[in-house]
């Protein structure tokens, strides 16, 4: 059996709740500052979230949603001067109000490090999000936590795509069968599962709780709190109410036993 060596965190959702009222708004912001009216409601946000990537984000609700838009000559050169404009918008939010990470996640984290778990970060978002994340909720050193910080275009092919898993896995010199991944959506344990993992751990959110988890090895509703204890949606009981070392162990074993 396997031992489990290594933590792979998704950010977007998994480590804290980003998406509506961050990378959303930062979109909007974005979108004002360029002249543009475009307005990504909550609702149509959702849908938008099918495709990951924010450059890539862009493209599909011109492709989708037609607004009236003149297209530039350099439509590339368009979107990423935009999603760069986004970025500084998402840092700034991030530091001022800020957003929380979600619950049980620094307990966990602290644990782990604790334990001697090896961390590291598989995400699709660029990486100055990821940093600008755990300086503003973890401090600054928080960076030095993670071993590897795979993010955004190092990887030509965005989640669903293996690639950024197996980036991360490559770099750190290590096996699938001794990683067990976090996420919070398909697209993301889409990628997990391809990059030939198996220990799954998903919290799912407002966004992601009707996707489609087939491969997860367990699915809840939060990593747990001493007030809130976590929920089991789909796979093994839990037998207490929060996500720590011995759990991510036990996850681990019923996979790769299963
Ligand atoms: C996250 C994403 C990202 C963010 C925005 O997905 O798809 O695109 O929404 O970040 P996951 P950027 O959680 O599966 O990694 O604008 O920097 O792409
Ligand atoms: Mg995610």
């Amino acid at each position: 059996m396997p031992q489990l060596e290594a933590l792979l965190f998704d950010v977007d959702g998994t480590l804290a709740d980003t998406e509506r009222d961050g990378h959303r708004v930062a979109f909007n912001r974005a979108f004002a500052d360029a002249g543009l009216d475009w307005d990504w409601t909550p609702e149509i946000y959702g849908d938008l979230l099918s495709v990951t990537g924010g450059k890539e984000r862009i493209r599909y609700f011109l492709q989708k949603y037609h607004p009236p838009f003149e297209p530039p000559a350099d439509l590339d050169a368009f979107i990423a001067d935009l999603h760069a404009a986004k970025t500084e918008h998402y840092e700034r939010l991030l530091e001022d109000p800020g957003l929380p990470l979600r619950p049980g996640v620094e307990r966990l984290l602290r644990e782990a490090r604790d334990a001697g778990l090896r961390l590291a970060i598989a995400t699709t978002t660029t990486p100055a999000n990821v940093t600008a994340l755990l300086r503003n909720s973890l401090g600054p050193e928080a960076e030095s936590w993670f071993e590897v910080i795979a993010a955004g275009d190092i990887v030509p092919a965005k989640k669903p795509a293996p690639d950024i898993y197996l980036w991360a896995m490559e770099r750190m010199g290590i096996s699938p069968n001794r990683c067990l991944a976090f996420e919070d959506s398909g697209n993301g344990l889409v990628s997990a599962r391809d990059a030939g993992l198996k220990s799954i751990l998903v919290t799912v959110n407002d966004y992601t709780r009707d996707h489609d988890f087939t491969g997860a090895t367990i699915v809840l509703d939060q990593l747990g709190t001493p007030e809130r204890p976590a929920r089991v949606l789909a796979g093994p009981p839990l037998v207490k109410g929060q996500v720590d070392v011995p759990v991510l162990k036990a996850i681990h074993e019923h996979a790769w036993r299963g």
